[in-house]
């Protein structure tokens, strides 16, 4: 009984990230997952990153439709700090059991900056101590693929030569953690194959698998 105390003790939710271009289709696949999840009997949160909603996030969201400018380091460290903002709730939320499916984090950070040429290692420094994603999802589309998908919403990077430097930035950061999706296959063959790589993570952090930076 002692032990089974414990082990519920050390039981948390699984921090696992969604990424991918511009118009990869993870923002849907992010629904059905959550459901999917749900429907297994897990706690379950959607969040995005930038998150809007803040402080930081506003100042984002008006350089994002182009109503302000900054400079590219200064942009680079308010989404970071974005990330930030939220890192204790998020420690919090992960610790009582709730799974938290993340559309975008530190990657886009990195992958979206260092695109525009910004170097790497500058990059990853801020994004330093933040929670580490026990799965990152890589929706993989080739970029003219996901410019053909009913179009950009016009935002300040939502065009396709850019999108192509994002796309090769990307392939520089991943690693072993990552899972790779094939984006441009039907929606119900990435869910599917989405559902499957969730399982054995969800499975190993409500094991008491522990939290790491
Ligand atoms: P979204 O809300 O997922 O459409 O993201 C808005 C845009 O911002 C999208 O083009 C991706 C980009 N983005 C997301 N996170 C970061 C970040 O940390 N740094 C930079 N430079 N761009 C980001
Ligand atoms: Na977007
Ligand atoms: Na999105």
């Amino acid at each position: 009984i002692h032990m089974e105390n414990n082990h519920k003790s050390n039981s948390r939710g699984a921090l696992i990230v969604l990424e991918g271009l511009d118009r990869s289709g993870k923002t849907s696949q992010l629904s059905r997952l959550h459901s999917y999840l749900e429907g297994l009997g897990y706690l379950v949160e959607s969040w995005r990153f930038p998150d809007r909603n803040t402080g930081v996030g506003q100042m984002i969201s008006s350089y994002l439709a182009n109503k302000s400018q900054l400079d590219d380091h200064a942009i680079h460290l308010l989404f970071s700090a974005n990330r930030w903002e939220k890192r204790s709730l998020m420690e919090t939320k992960l610790r009582s059991g709730t799974t938290l499916i993340v559309d975008r984090y530190s990657f886009s950070g990195v992958a979206f900056s260092s695109a525009k040429s910004l170097d790497i290692e500058w990059c990853k420094a801020p994004e330093v101590g933040l929670l580490a994603p026990d799965l990152v999802l890589y929706l993989d589309i080739p970029p003219e693929k996901a410019a053909e998908r009913g179009g950009y919403g016009g935002e300040r990077y939502e065009q396709l030569e850019f999108q192509r430097k994002v796309a090769h930035s990307y392939q520089l950061l991943h690693d072993a953690s990552w899972k790779i999706v094939d984006a441009s296959l039907p929606v119900e063959d990435v869910e599917k194959q989405l559902r499957e790589m969730v399982l054995d993570c969800v499975t190993t952090c409500r094991n008491g698998k522990a939290l790491s930076q």
